[in-house]
């Protein structure tokens, strides 16, 4: 029963750091946008009656201070817990964080960027290693009918087949990079339209799911930690997505992966990776029977408004998604300073 409990709360640790980060919105400062939110959302998060584990967060223990990877979260993480925490809330949950996704979005003041989470069970949420991830994801209606493993221009004329509609009606969010230039090319080519984004493909891996968005599908190749949290809510809302592990420095010569490829390997086999090559798909990468979704909106996007900050207070939303409810909400929520001149609600 881990909605009960958490449902409501969760709104309240993405609202916090949303809240935190936007006040760092477009003064060029991704780290300390960051820094905020992740205090914030772990201060938030320790006044929940949980025992909850950080399985995607920050980084090691050693390079974060905070959301740390098996960082414990939560009062019932606490050694006198059971004082005050029932032994419901004393069943373990694990907890994948993002809490600003999306930092030059921030510091730039750009749309897309959001505090975001997922929950589930102990070992309901796939514990991926900071490398990066090839992603497809694509509306309900296009559900296993489209394939990683198959041509972006295969995948373009069966999600045309899918959504009844022509592949030049069809709209592809790609992150501008160069690793995605030959991808970006063959889109074209098909017929279909690209949207590029500097950052932020989790509120794109979601766009897809709801219709109105005017986004059909997101290809190419993002951070992985991040594919699970996307995959997390892909799985509550029937969407498609499948992930691959990119643990090559040849393919993505950028940030993250900066060893050899072998060294890759042997990593991903000491972290009980048999097949670095497996495609995953939402069932396994978000396996826990029950899972929660929780974000809210930093900077606008397709999906929610970002923070508005006026006298008195503010204005946030957010979307929780269940798959234990089989709800996704969007929550609209007026946060109200503790002494202002005068709160003017809007
Ligand atoms: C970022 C970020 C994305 O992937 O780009 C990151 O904006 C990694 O890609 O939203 P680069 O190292 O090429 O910047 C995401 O975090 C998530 O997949």
């Amino acid at each position: 029963m881990i909605e009960t409990t958490l449902g409501l709360e969760i709104i309240e640790v993405v609202e916090q750091a949303a809240l935190a980060s936007a006040k760092w919105m477009g003064k060029g400062d991704k780290n300390t946008a960051d820094h905020v939110a992740v205090e914030a959302m772990r201060e938030r998060m320790n006044k929940i009656h949980m025992r909850g584990r950080i399985v995607i967060g920050e980084g090691e223990r050693d390079e974060a201070p905070m959301l740390y990877i098996g960082e414990q979260v939560g009062i019932c993480t606490q050694p006198d817990a059971h004082k005050y925490c029932n032994p419901d809330e004393l069943v373990e949950i694990d907890i994948a964080v993002d809490p600003c996704e999306g930092t030059n979005l921030v510091a730039y003041g750009q749309p897309g960027s959001m505090a975001v989470l997922a929950i589930s069970e102990k070992g309901g949420l796939f514990a991926a290693p900071d490398f990066y991830m090839k992603k497809l994801a694509a509306p309900p209606a296009a559900k296993n009918h489209v394939d990683i493993n198959k041509s972006a221009t295969e995948n373009l004329q069966i999600l045309s087949d899918c959504l009844e509609r022509s592949i030049e009606e069809l709209v592809v969010v790609v992150m501008k990079r160069d690793r995605h230039k030959e991808l970006i090319e063959e889109i074209r080519q098909a017929g279909a339209r690209v949207r590029l984004i500097s950052d932020g493909d989790v509120s794109a891996a979601l766009s897809c799911a709801f219709a109105g968005t005017n986004i059909h599908a997101l290809m190419g190749i993002g951070a992985a930690p991040e594919g699970v949290i996307s995959a997390a809510a892909m799985r509550c809302l029937g969407g498609h997505f499948q992930g691959q592990l990119i643990y090559d420095p040849d393919v993505v010569k950028t940030g993250l992966i900066g060893e050899s490829k072998d060294g890759n390997i042997e990593r991903l086999q000491s972290m009980g990776i048999k097949d670095p090559d497996k495609v995953y798909n939402t069932h396994e990468l978000a396996c826990g029977e029950t899972v929660l979704f929780a974000a809210c909106g930093i900077t606008p996007g397709t999906l929610m408004e970002g923070v508005r900050l006026f006298h008195g207070g503010a204005r946030t939303q957010s979307l929780v998604i269940s798959s234990q409810s089989k709800t996704a909400r969007f929550v609209d929520t007026v946060h109200m300073s503790d002494q202002p001149k005068y709160i003017q609600l809007r």
